[in-house]
């Protein structure tokens, strides 16, 4: 599910990392973790379900597993052998307890609850689009400013960062490229094309990477536009129209995981991803959403813990071959660093059951995996999005992403993000969704400027050189309705609303 603003999202804790990395067991190192088993079309059954079959990397164990795979019912869709990932379709109702009784499979579950062909519905909020009237007022003011933007007027989100500053010492470079794990992008839109790398994108929904041209595009550009909105944050062209991304010198990628009918991003796909940008020489990834159906997975259901399982490999895998990967932490307004939280979504392909999570056993994947960058949002005056999730020990680095609340002194006075939307066309959004790319923006930065720096590294530079932000002094209501909504915990280096901080362009170029 994107991370956008009006429905339920979320993230969790971090301290589970150890345990986490522990019980799951580590991966393979390996050369490329590509799909070995071509796609099949047997989606028409009404009871069919996808599965994740995580068992031990080696070829003997994987051979023996797609064999009992064949006999449980199930057809291998895609075979991940190097991190012992298999992505099977199968119509038995008892799949999941054979095959987890299997020896060698280490964990194996159901990605959905609703079959394959079930008719889905997809409900993302609506973007503002930007009027041509408000275009023509921003663009006054952009030229007033001289502003190389048409519309730079209106993204203080760039300002709040240094990102403007930065662009004029390095806006980055060709040579580093982000890849946006998402909705797919309009690499056709003028202020993307000029820094769009094909040759890194895809279509990853089903769970196998498809790089016919165009297949990372949306499905449906009018409702899959949260993709192409996170590109240009992160990299649209300083070329004299539009907007401008936080790093505008480096490469942009879309890998499509957003399922058609229903716009959720399920596992497999997301699998899929992480290994197709790992293999691809992709430096850097944004994750501005959680992997459907479950917001949290908790360790103790072997479905949910087989989705973790999974996910977690190719992430790994991703970091392993020099990948960061950046995610946004939710928008639920959860401390995510509580003891119990309201999980009322879950599963959100077919009948939501309210349940009771503990965050620190039942995982937002994949903000909450380890090594992955949690990002919380902001507003214009710097204070918390009313909608950020948070959590001390879970939150890396904040990141604008805007917030109605918080209305800034711009011509549009619009206190959410501006950037791309499909078929040329630009808008507004705000989420922790939109603060994610800016990290994934600076990262890239400092990618550039950096070239030999690996994850861990990219990820302490970007603590390190975080402007410091303290909680606030007074009790945090977002909404400015007289109810207090949340509690900072921590100190001015780190807590729980901003982690070490907003990240800082400017001082990644330096
Ligand atoms: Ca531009
Ligand atoms: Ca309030």
């Amino acid at each position: 599910m994107a991370h956008l603003p009006s429905r339920r999202r979320l993230a969790l804790a971090v301290p589970v990392v150890l345990s986490l990395t522990a019980s799951l067991g580590f991966l393979p190192t390996a050369a490329s973790a590509a799909p070995v088993t071509a796609p099949v079309t047997q989606a028409d059954d009404a009871a069919t379900l996808a599965y994740v079959v995580n068992t031990k990397a080696d070829h003997g164990t994987i051979r023996k597993v797609k064999k009992a795979v064949a006999q449980a019912g199930g057809t291998v869709v895609a075979a991940y052998d190097r991190i012992g990932v298999l992505v099977v379709h199968s119509a038995n109702p008892d799949f999941g307890a054979t095959i987890r009784a299997v020896r060698g499979v280490q964990s194996a579950g159901a990605t959905r609850t609703a079959p394959l062909s079930a008719a889905g519905t997809t409900d993302e909020g609506a973007a503002q689009v930007l009027s041509k009237a408000e275009a023509a007022k921003i663009e006054k003011a952009s030229d007033a400013a001289g502003q190389s933007e048409p519309l730079e007027a209106d993204q203080w989100d760039l300002r709040a960062i240094g990102a403007d500053k930065a662009a004029t010492i390095n806006p980055g470079s060709k040579k580093v490229t982000v890849a946006v794990i998402d909705t797919g992008v309009d690499d056709t839109h003028p202020d993307l094309a000029p820094n769009f790398s094909a040759s890194q994108s895809a279509n990853c929904v089903g769970g196998v990477a498809d790089t016919t041209p165009g297949a990372w595009r949306p499905y449906n550009p009018t409702e899959d536009y949260h993709g192409t909105h996170v590109a240009g944050e992160i990299a649209a062209a300083r070329n004299g129209i539009g907007v401008s991304g936080v790093a505008p010198g480096v490469k942009v990628a879309g890998i499509k995981v957003s399922d058609p009918k229903d716009g959720l991003f399920y596992p497999e796909n997301v699998v899929c991803a992480f290994v197709f940008a790992a293999d691809h020489g992709v430096e850097i990834t944004n994750n501005s959403y959680y992997v459907d159906p479950w917001l949290y997975n908790c360790m103790d259901d072997p479905d949910q813990r087989a989705i973790v399982d999974a996910v977690n490999r190719a992430q790994l895998y991703a970091q392993r071959k020099g990948t960061l990967n950046v995610a946004s932490a939710g928008n639920s307004n959860h401390d995510l660093d509580s003891d119990a939280l309201e999980d009322a979504s879950s599963p959100d392909d077919s009948t939501p059951v309210t349940r009771t999570v503990d965050p620190h056993e039942c995982f937002d994947v994949p903000t909450q995996l380890p090594g992955v960058v949690t990002v919380s949002a902001t507003g214009v005056k710097g204070a918390k999005s009313y909608y950020s999730s948070y959590g001390l020990g879970v939150v890396d680095v904040a990141a604008p992403g805007g917030d109605k609340y918080q209305i800034p002194d711009t011509p549009s006075a619009n206190g959410r993000i501006l950037s791309t939307l499909p078929n040329n066309a630009y808008g507004f959004l705000q989420g922790t969704s939109m603060a994610s790319p800016h990290v994934a923006g600076v990262a890239a930065l400092l990618k550039s400027t950096h070239p030999h720096a690996s994850p861990a590294q990219l990820q302490a530079l970007l603590k390190l050189q975080a402007d410091a932000t303290s909680c606030p002094t007074e009790p945090y209501d977002g909404d400015g309705n007289g109810v207090v909504d949340a509690t900072c915990v921590g100190g001015k280096r780190l807590n729980g609303f901003y982690g070490f901080g907003v990240v800082n362009a400017l001082r990644a170029v330096k």
